[in-house]
């Protein structure tokens, strides 16, 4: 089933300043002119810019900036991921949402996005602040085949993934913290939060969660993280097309999600070692119930931090927080 007020306005997107015929449109869909002007009254107080030209048709001027579908697909390269979207203008959390409708069976790649989320989360509930218009904040649904011992990982191709978009859209390098944290100069602009939906012996679903600040300035963040987050656009001094960026990391996402069902973590765990920047360091790993210090070494093969204790005892970490 194809909408068509979202086809309506990809063709318009699509047209690059040339008209689309409203009597041709509505001809190929059944509908009639006066539906077809409906819609494009709905895009004008969505803050899209439509000029009328008689005789010719719809001309797009200018599009608000938005991440709804069609802004993102008009960029999107990729076979799956990013062919569904639903967004939300404003939501509690797209990670929920997103869980509920892999559970009724949205399809591999589908995508939850929002502008806003007034109870975003992070790892073990903490709070995540997520502005409206500022960021992408978004929960991806895939299905990968892959057993469900192989989902934490996910992260780590994630957070690759994005890295790579960044570099490609941004021109600037990020560095990645793990497990779940991307980072310029130190301070975070990216959280990832993997939840995973199984049988015993197969990944039903992935749901990953990315949250990412993009054109904030300092002010857009609650006080408490000032000293702790940054943006992509406080750090290269330009506003970031988000559209285009989140289309890029669903291009890299897939691709490495691929590669990493296919070739199994050894060519993740090469790409993500160029990025990190935890291993030869004196950290300190905060777990639920103890912390370890010691020297991180890198990354095992299942995606574990190995920690060299002072009394040369080697651990392999699941999750924890790295103070550096
Ligand atoms: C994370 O958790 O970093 C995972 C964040 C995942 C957010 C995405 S947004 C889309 C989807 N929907 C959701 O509701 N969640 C996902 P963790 O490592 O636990 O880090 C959380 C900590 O980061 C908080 O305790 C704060 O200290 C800090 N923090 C909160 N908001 C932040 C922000 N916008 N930028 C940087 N740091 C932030």
């Amino acid at each position: 089933t194809i909408n068509v007020k979202n086809e309506l306005l990809k063709r318009l997107f699509e047209a690059n300043g040339s008209p689309i015929s409203g009597q041709e449109f509505a001809d190929e869909f059944g509908l009639s002119r006066t539906a077809i002007w409906k819609y494009i009254k709905e895009f004008e107080e969505e803050g899209y810019g439509i000029t009328s030209i008689r005789k010719k048709g719809y001309v797009l001027t200018h599009s608000p900036d938005r991440v709804n579908a069609a802004n993102i697909q008009k960029h999107l390269k990729t076979k799956m991921y990013g062919h569904n979207i639903t967004y939300y203008e404003s939501c509690s959390t797209t990670q929920t949402i997103a869980h509920d409708d892999a559970q009724s069976g949205a399809p591999d790649g589908t995508l939850i996005i929002a502008e806003e989320q007034t109870a975003g989360k992070g790892r073990l509930a903490r709070p995540w602040s997520s502005a409206a218009r500022k960021g992408i904040w978004m929960s991806l649904i895939i299905r990968p085949s892959l057993m469900p011992q192989q989902a934490p990982q996910m992260t780590l191709v994630a957070a690759v993934a994005i890295v790579r978009a960044i570099e490609e859209v941004v021109k600037i390098e990020a560095t990645i913290k793990w497990p779940n944290d991307i980072m310029i100069k130190g301070k975070k602009i990216t959280g990832i939060l993997t939840e995973l939906q199984s049988d015993p012996d197969r990944v039903k679903a992935i749901i990953i969660g990315i949250g990412m600040n993009i054109n904030h300035d300092m002010e857009d963040f609650p006080e408490e993280i000032q000293s702790i987050a940054t943006s992509l656009k406080l750090e290269s001094g330009e506003t970031i097309d988000r559209s285009r960026l989140i289309a890029e990391i669903l291009s890299f996402l897939e691709l490495y999600t691929h590669m990493y069902e296919k070739h199994g973590f050894s060519p993740i765990k090469l790409l993500w070692e160029g990025y990190s920047n935890t291993a030869g360091k004196r950290i300190k790993a905060v777990m639920l119930n103890e912390t370890i210090e010691g020297v991180a070494l890198g990354i095992s093969e299942d995606g574990l931090l190995e920690v060299k204790q002072d009394d040369g005892s080697i651990r392999g970490i699941y999750s924890a927080d790295i103070i550096v």
